[in-house]
């Protein structure tokens, strides 16, 4: 049997903005692995957009419940499993139980700690789910967090988040927990033209950077399209240094078409049609 590799992706699913699942499954199916989405909530937009006391926020712990039984009895396995933004301490819990039940030895499990960016906390995390989520992923094979997200795991303040590489390459080896775990820090920058994302492979203990130009305008999504694209490659096989390097370089192209085509920093970056480069 010669199966495409199969990710188990827990994110919401927002109408508006391009992330977690609307980015998730186009670019994992171009990469060609199966994405079978676990929704965790279902928003009519990312919660960076306005008015949100008028957002849809609709919390599906329950269904996440029940497709993990569904699933338990239909025997699924998965090449990965790939979290991203979760809706409540419930939800991380669960999360907890699914790579329990479902990790196999063979099994790349993937966090992408969703907890903030540019040094703020997203309004619907508290401090007991970033502890939580924290503590879960000492369990994983690769983190993906930004420099917010770093500072949180690491317990220091933003203001502490390295300017130069020695000092990144300092956080991405405390973040390894020794070399437990890959990581890979994104939105680093060490000159004001230029951001990227370092790594730490637990495989070799090396770190590498990949940079590139730095486009103007902090966009939602990012940090999704960053993860999935680092995914797909690594599930076809590739380094964690290359499929950093393609990440890096994938974002910044479809940061630079979407400032090209002036549409709106909410509605996210346009890597419609940039998909066919990931094939
Ligand atoms: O891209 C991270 C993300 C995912 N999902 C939702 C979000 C955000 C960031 O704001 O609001 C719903």
């Amino acid at each position: 049997m010669n199966r495409a590799p199969r990710v188990a992706a827990v994110h919401d699913l927002s109408g508006l903005g391009r992330c977690s699942l609307a980015v998730a499954l186009p670019v994992l199916s171009v990469m060609g692995a199966q994405c079978c989405p676990l929704p965790t909530a279902v928003l009519s937009a990312h919660t960076a957009f306005p008015f949100p006391e008028l957002s849809a926020f609709h919390d599906l712990t329950p269904v996440m419940e029940q497709t993990m039984v569904h699933w338990q009895a239909l025997h699924a396995d998965f090449d990965a499993i790939y979290s991203g933004f979760l809706g409540s301490s419930a939800q991380i819990h669960l999360l907890g139980e699914l790579i329990r039940t479902f990790r196999g030895p063979d099994t790349l499990l993937l966090i992408d700690p969703v907890m903030g960016d540019h040094g703020r906390i997203y309004r619907t995390y508290t401090p007991e789910m970033c502890r939580q989520l924290g503590a879960l992923a000492a369990e994983a094979d690769v983190i993906t967090p930004n420099l917010t997200e770093a500072a949180l795991l690491l317990d220091e303040p933003y203001r502490a988040v390295p300017t130069r590489q020695a000092g990144v390459d300092q956080w991405l080896r405390r973040l390894s927990l020794d070399g437990a775990r890959s990581v890979v820090i994104t939105g680093v920058s060490f000159t004001p033209g230029t951001v990227g994302a370092g790594c730490f492979d637990r495989r070799t203990g090396k770190v590498h950077f990949a940079m590139s130009a730095r486009e103007e305008g902090a966009f939602s999504g990012t940090g999704d399209l960053f993860a999935s694209v680092l995914l797909g490659g690594l599930l076809r096989d590739e380094t964690l240094a290359d499929a950093t390097a393609r990440a890096v370089d994938f974002v910044q192209k479809a940061i630079s078409r979407t400032l090209a085509a002036g549409t709106p920093i909410l509605d996210g970056v346009q890597f419609e049609g940039l998909l066919r480069e990931l094939l």
